[in-house]
């Protein structure tokens, strides 16, 4: 096994992971009457390209960033499960284009799903923690969270807002990329929403910002820039590989290191600029 250097490894994971999201035609949906509710096209059909956009990682080191405003100025902006923009538009910016859920978020009832305005702005994609290479039937049988009534209830309830689900093969060929690229076994666990968002925004933009996925000078055992709550592990990872994923951004990073430093900034090609 060989470590690939950053373009390489880009390479790979332009061509080796799909971003597919359900559509009503695939099976076994296909037979259930619910999933006309799932959008007809693929997201990549549907959004995009766009010429930058910015990731804005939930990490407590964005506190007293400033970033606001530079997030703001890309194009589109993806963020991630209850992150709020209300009351800290100083350090993580307002604009909402893309938000990633996962179904733990979706579930539980600590974070309103159906009915907070938090979820209400710019394009929902949703994911579970399917099992490796199971089929689909299998999942849909067997979710780690019930993504899929809590889906049907959301899109009843907000039928306007286009809400995308991606397909399990999606975390699993990411989660193959950083194994291949590791000389020891990590977890059998997805990777988490952070590098599926990056992944995801590589594959509609054209240069994709992420911020303090790589920490910076401001690194901090504060787990969430929106909570009182300490945990070196949100940084770190202990379900997702979270170390691991964040090697492979430092690897394909063409920014400076001292954009990390002051800015918690990565800057990676979107796979459409990538000459493979
Ligand atoms: O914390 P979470 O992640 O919502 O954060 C989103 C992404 O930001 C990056 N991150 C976050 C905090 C931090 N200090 N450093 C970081 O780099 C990570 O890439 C992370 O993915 C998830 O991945 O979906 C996760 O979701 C939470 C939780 O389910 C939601 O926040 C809803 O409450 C998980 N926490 C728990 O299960 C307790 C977390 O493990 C992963």
């Amino acid at each position: 096994k060989t470590k690939l250097n950053g373009p390489k490894l880009l390479c790979q994971l332009k061509k080796k992971v799909e971003v597919t999201t359900l559509t009503p035609d695939l099976q076994p949906f296909s037979s259930m009457s619910w999933a006309t509710q799932l959008p007809p096209k693929q997201l990549s059909a549907d959004l995009g390209p766009y010429k930058s956009c910015a990731v804005v990682s939930s990490a407590g080191s964005l506190h007293r960033s400033g970033l606001g405003k530079e997030i703001d100025s890309h194009e589109a902006v993806l963020r991630f499960n209850a992150a709020p923009t209300i009351g800290y538009e100083k350090d993580v910016g307002s604009k909402t284009t893309i938000r990633l859920i996962n179904s733990q978020v979706m579930a539980s009832e600590e974070h309103r799903f159906l009915s907070s305005s938090l979820y209400s702005s710019g394009v929902l994609v949703a994911w579970d923690p399917a099992p490796f290479s199971a089929d689909l039937l299998q999942w849909y049988n067997k979710t780690d969270y019930p993504i899929f009534t809590q889906y049907q209830r959301y899109r009843r309830l907000h039928p306007l807002q286009p809400f995308y689900i991606l397909h399990p093969r999606f975390e699993w060929q990411v989660w193959l990329r950083i194994q291949e690229n590791m000389a020891e076994a990590i977890q059998k666990n997805p990777p988490s929403s952070g590098f599926l968002g990056t992944v995801l925004m590589m594959s509609l933009c054209d240069v994709v910002h992420v911020y303090e996925f790589l920490p910076s000078q401001r690194k901090t055992e504060l787990c969430h820039y929106y909570q009182r709550f300490h945990d070196a592990a949100c940084t770190l990872g202990a379900y997702h590989p979270l170390l691991y994923e964040k090697n492979l951004v430092k690897r394909m990073n063409q920014g400076s290191n001292q954009d990390i430093y002051t800015h918690g900034r990565v800057t990676l090609p979107g796979f459409s600029q990538l000459n493979c």
